[in-house]
């Protein structure tokens, strides 16, 4: 029995939160007091998050430290998981992928990435699969979650940073538009900035069909139709030119395309955009006079209007709308894709993407391949060239093209749209390996489990909305046997006959390698260092220099293209896409809640935030319940073309009649994504999650 008082032991840990893009600092702080354990979470000043937390940053200690962390790996032998060591899962990979390429090619493996995962990760991971494995197939989730603004970035700026300047302007604005954005719930603690703006008198619009905690904020909500964000736009677009708010000098001077967008907008009338988006014509009429009026002006989108199958032309359609004005490059003036993950934003830039090698540099481009060979020591032949889309690699794994799988940060079978057929084609793997730090849906279909290392053992920098870089250090060792995700691919790559392109001692040594590579790209982290970021409060890239202090607000005098112009285009209003009718009246749309972190992997796990909500819902307007026979809170069946979940109703007058919503959180018989469709986006591949033909009907008969 044990009778010796013990002293209480404090471990303090300074670390930042693993959701979302804010990337909130704070400090842990452990005490263990007769062996039991208990936590103080703190929120740190950075200037991001300005010392604040929301509810799942000061939750996030929980799924990190207590119970149920993979600490061993772990492989399925008749059917069950038993523990072995490093050694024997080495050696199963090592033969599994050499087997598989002797057999059927390089190509044969796929690897899947995410954008939790730190830089110096996603580097490395996209050197894995490039050098190590030599296959073309690499993508990863920010696929659904980036892409399409990512490439309405490029095209029309020739970058793509999340925002264009620096958060603290958002105070300084006139007129905000959030269009499916809504931060309130996904990005908490920047909801200050804007109640800031609001009492320095901004007028702020929000486009959503539901009105969410950010809309009840908005001056002027826009209930729009799921998917007519592009038409909204260019209704807005045309109150701005007819009404003589474009700022001609800026028009001449800094863009290209402005007389075809007119011409177009020209043939557009007001109220067919109306009847199509179900926006007022007179809010679209105020709408676009208070922007087109005001001094300065923002806008934000975030995956409302970019996750669509024309998600990408939907945003430019946005961007387009402050080129008219004039309104970017300036202070309060400039556009924002509010980038959803931790590293959300670091993650796109150095390789983990199928046609992208690190710095933002393209893998279909000669000098840039010869670059990256040259600081990678490999000829450039040697690079494989373009994979396919995260989804797209979801059907060559269902066509047996992809025969393995290694996957790292991500839980595919409940994120990715059209989950049955997911599901299907990830049972049909030859061999999947996954590193993931808990039991994720996906793990528990793998042949193997490699036990990665959780934000607070992990060190690596991570790029926040803003375009920040961060560094985050280990705060704890990993439990058990569990190894940081850059060390388990320099292992792997020196099996597979690679080590010497893999020998980094720790995360600086390859973040060291990054700068090099990213050097001269477009993502020019070459003037970061881990000493600067250790006394600087995180570095905005591009940073070329040491003596660079990093660009905060980007586009003043020129754009990123060959003729320093920015690009407009005309956008149509509609594109074809799944609509509602007939079998399927409404129309589904998907999204987040405040307390629930993505596929659930995570916050499932703890306590608190599961008390909070601990099963999935669809809401439905009052109005439609009644005539569907549906009782709140009730069991209804909601069905597609695809599949069907089994959920919960919550009805709510907050949302227009037309349209539902489910979040995105849960799996097995309440995974939304059992309903949402394989379509993708042409230009980016980024799927329609928001929009889907649906219907609802009771499990039980109305009492
Ligand atoms: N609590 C929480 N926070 C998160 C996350 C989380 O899972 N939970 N995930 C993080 C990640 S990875 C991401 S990408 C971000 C996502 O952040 P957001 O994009 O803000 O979140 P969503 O809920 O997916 O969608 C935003 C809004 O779009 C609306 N919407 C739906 N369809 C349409 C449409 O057709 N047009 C318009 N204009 N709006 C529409 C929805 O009603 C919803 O309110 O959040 C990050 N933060
Ligand atoms: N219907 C619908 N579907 C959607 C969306 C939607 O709005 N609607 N949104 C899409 C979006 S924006 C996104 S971002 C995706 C995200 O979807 P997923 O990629 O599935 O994201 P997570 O649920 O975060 O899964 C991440 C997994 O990685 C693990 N993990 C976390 N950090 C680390 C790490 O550092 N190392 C390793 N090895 N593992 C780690 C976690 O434990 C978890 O198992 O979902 C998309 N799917
Ligand atoms: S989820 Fe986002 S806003 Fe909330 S604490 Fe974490 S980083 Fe900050
Ligand atoms: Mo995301």
């Amino acid at each position: 029995m044990e009778t010796a008082v013990e002293n209480a032991m404090k471990t303090v840990m300074e670390t930042q939160c693993p959701f979302c893009s804010v990337q909130c600092k704070m400090t842990i702080t452990e005490t263990i007091e007769k062996g039991q354990s208990t936590y103080h979470v703190e929120p740190k000043q950075n200037a991001a998050s300005e010392g604040r937390l929301c509810i799942k940053g000061l939750n996030a200690y929980q799924h990190a430290l207590t119970g149920e962390r993979i600490t061993e790996p772990l492989m399925k032998k008749n059917g069950r998981f038993v523990p072995v060591s490093w050694e024997e899962a080495y050696k199963k990979i090592a033969e599994q992928f050499t087997a598989l390429q002797h057999q059927f090619g390089r190509d044969v493996i796929g690897v899947y990435g995410g954008g939790s995962l730190t830089n110096e990760t996603s580097y490395t991971l996209g050197k894995f699969a490039r050098v190590a494995l030599q296959t073309k197939y690499i993508d990863y989730n920010g696929r659904f979650c980036m892409s399409a603004a990512a490439t309405a970035g490029n095209q029309a700026f020739g970058v793509d940073r999340g925002l264009t300047n620096p958060l603290s302007e958002v105070r300084k604005s006139d007129c905000l538009i959030l269009a499916g954005t809504n931060i309130a719930e996904c990005q908490p603690t920047l909801m200050p900035y804007f109640r800031d703006a609001k009492e320095n008198g901004a007028f702020m619009i929000v486009i959503d069909p539901r009105s969410t905690s950010t809309a009840e904020m908005a001056d002027l909500h826009l209930k729009v139709k799921p998917g007519t964000d592009a038409a909204l736009a260019n209704g807005l677009l045309k109150v701005i030119v007819d009404g003589g708010f474009i700022d001609e000098a800026f028009l001449a001077a800094r863009t290209t395309g402005f007389q075809e967008v007119k011409e177009h907008i020209d043939s557009h009338k007001l109220e067919d955009i109306a009847a199509f988006t179900g926006v007022p014509q007179a809010d679209i009429e105020e709408a676009g006079r208070k922007f087109g009026q005001a001094a300065s002006g923002m806008i934000l989108t975030a995956r409302g209007v970019e996750q669509q199958t024309d998600g990408a032309m939907a945003v430019r359609n946005f961007i387009n709308l402050l080129l008219v004005t004039g309104k970017i490059g300036k202070p309060g003036s400039g556009y924002g894709a509010v980038t959803g993950q931790a590293n959300g934003q670091g993650g796109r830039e150095h390789g983990q993407k199928a046609d992208q090698l690190p710095g933002y540099r393209s893998i279909e481009n000669d000098e840039h391949r010869a670059y990256i060979a040259k600081v990678w020591g490999v000829e450039p032949d040697s690079l494989p060239g373009k994979g396919v889309s995260a989804y797209e690699m979801m059907e060559k794994i269902h066509a047996q093209e992809i025969r393995a799988l290694f996957l790292m940060g991500s839980n595919p079978i409940v994120s990715n749209p059209n989950a049955n057929f997911v599901e299907e084609g990830l049972r049909k793997l030859d061999f999947l390996v996954v590193a993931d730090m808990l039991f994720s849906e996906t793990a528990q279909l793998a042949d193997l489990i490699l036990p990665a290392a959780a934000y607070l053992e992990n060190t690596g920098t991570l790029t926040n909305v803003e375009g920040r870089v961060l560094l985050r250090e280990a705060a704890r060792p990993a439990p058990g046997s569990a190894k940081q995700d850059w060390e388990i691919l320099s292992d792997i790559a020196t099996l597979m006959g690679k080590g010497v392109y893999f020998s980094y001692k720790n995360a600086e040594a390859i973040f060291e390698e990054l700068r090099l590579a990213s050097k001269g790209g477009i993502a020019d982290y070459y003037g970061i260092t881990y000493d600067r970021l250790r006394k600087e409060e995180g570095i905005y890239w591009p940073c070329p220099s040491l003596e660079h202090s990093g660009e905060k607000r980007l586009f003043e005098t020129s754009f990123p293209k060959p003729d320093g112009r920015a690009v407009m285009v005309p956008v149509p209003n509609e594109f074809p896409k799944e609509r509602a009718g007939g079998e399927y009246p409404l129309t589904l749309t998907t999204g987040r809640v405040l307390g629930h972190y993505l596929t659930g992997v995570q916050t499932h796990k703890s306590p608190t935030l599961e008390a909070r909500q601990f099963e999935s819902f669809v809401e439905i307007h009052p109005k439609t319940a009644r005539r569907l026979k549906i009782e709140d809170d009730a069991l209804v069946k909601v069905q597609s073309r695809r599949g069907e979940v089994i959920v919960r109703s919550k009805l709510a007058a907050t949302i227009r009649e037309d349209t539902i919503f489910m979040p995105m959180h849960w799996d097995g018989i309440q995974n939304v994504n059992k309903l949402t469709s394989e379509a993708l986006d042409p230009s980016c591949k980024m799927p329609g999650f928001k929009v889907c033909a649906a219907k609802v009907t009771p499990v039980l008969a109305a009492r």
